[in-house]
């Protein structure tokens, strides 16, 4: 099927997302902030990614409140590659028409009832009216001094208590939600520390993107190792484009050990 209406079917993007990872051993997306860059520098930049190996992007940022810069960020990269787009919103302002798939997360670690299931009641007739493909995403927040945590009212969670991590991320499985992400923030000092990836992989059985702070090809190599997933750039496209080649090259490499730990969930959905 190629649009999902309810949710409860598995549609084209996420098996996309699937596919690439049973092929490669891990898939690469690019995140670009509508708010930080304007739609000719987008739509570069989202040129220049496709060429180092990036597999899709994703659209949003913690202060993005105009649907409109949404709209036009998307409609720059649709113009330059025909890449799935994910909105990754901040808000039922980031909702788009233009893009192919929204993550529906619920900010897991927030205080507030709104970032875990409110913006998701409040836009879901809009996700359905957009035909926008809705992937349910378990939505982890670890550092404390990020621009989502502070927005998202996280509480963060520990990095050296991987079981307390862990915990959500099950949580979130047994929920339903098909994909876990452990988001360090756009722009952390560092990235999510690999022990912490590791115990949440051996928690869980679904497919582990991890986000934040990862500006060198080793910091990829090391997640994936770990056993992330999907591994989610933005910041060094903004400021270091040339680097996302080393990033995906690397990942590469590291993802060809890790083909037998794949099967346990990509099989199963599959
Ligand atoms: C943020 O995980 C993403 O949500 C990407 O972070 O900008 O630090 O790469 P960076």
């Amino acid at each position: 099927m190629n649009r999902c209406e309810t949710g409860f079917r598995i549609g084209k993007t996420e098996n996309y997302l699937v596919n690439k990872l049973r092929e490669k051993g891990f898939v690469h997306l690019t995140l670009f902030d509508p708010e930080v860059l304007d739609t000719r520098n987008l739509a570069k930049l989202a040129e220049r990614s496709e060429e180092m190996g990036t597999d899709g992007f994703m659209v949003g940022g913690s202060t993005v409140y105009f649907k409109e810069m949404m709209d036009e960020a998307i409609k720059a990269i649709k113009s330059v590659s025909d890449l799935p787009v994910i909105i990754f919103p901040s808000n039922i302002t980031s909702l788009s028409p233009y893009a192919d798939a929204v993550f529906y997360m619920s900010l897991l670690n927030s205080l507030e009832w709104w970032f875990i299931l409110g913006a998701q009641i409040h836009g879901s007739f809009m996700v359905k009216e957009y035909h926008l493909e809705p992937i349910p995403v378990g939505y982890v927040v670890i550092k404390g001094e990020t621009s989502v945590a502070t927005v998202g009212r996280a509480f963060p969670l520990p990095e050296n208590k991987p079981n307390i991590v862990a915990s959500y991320a099950l949580a979130a499985q047994m929920l339903g939600m098909r994909l876990i992400y452990l988001e360090a923030g756009s722009g952390a000092e560092s990235p999510i520390p690999p022990n912490l990836i590791r115990v949440v992989r051996k928690t869980v059985d679904v497919p582990l993107i991890v986000g934040g702070g990862i500006r060198s090809g080793q910091a990829a190599a090391q997640a994936i190792r770990a056993g992330a997933d999907i591994i989610v750039t933005g910041t060094l496209a903004e400021h270091d484009p040339q680097k996302l080649a080393e990033v995906v090259e690397y990942s590469r490499e590291a993802a060809k050990e890790r083909a037998p730990a794949l099967s346990r969930y990509i099989d199963a959905r599959l």
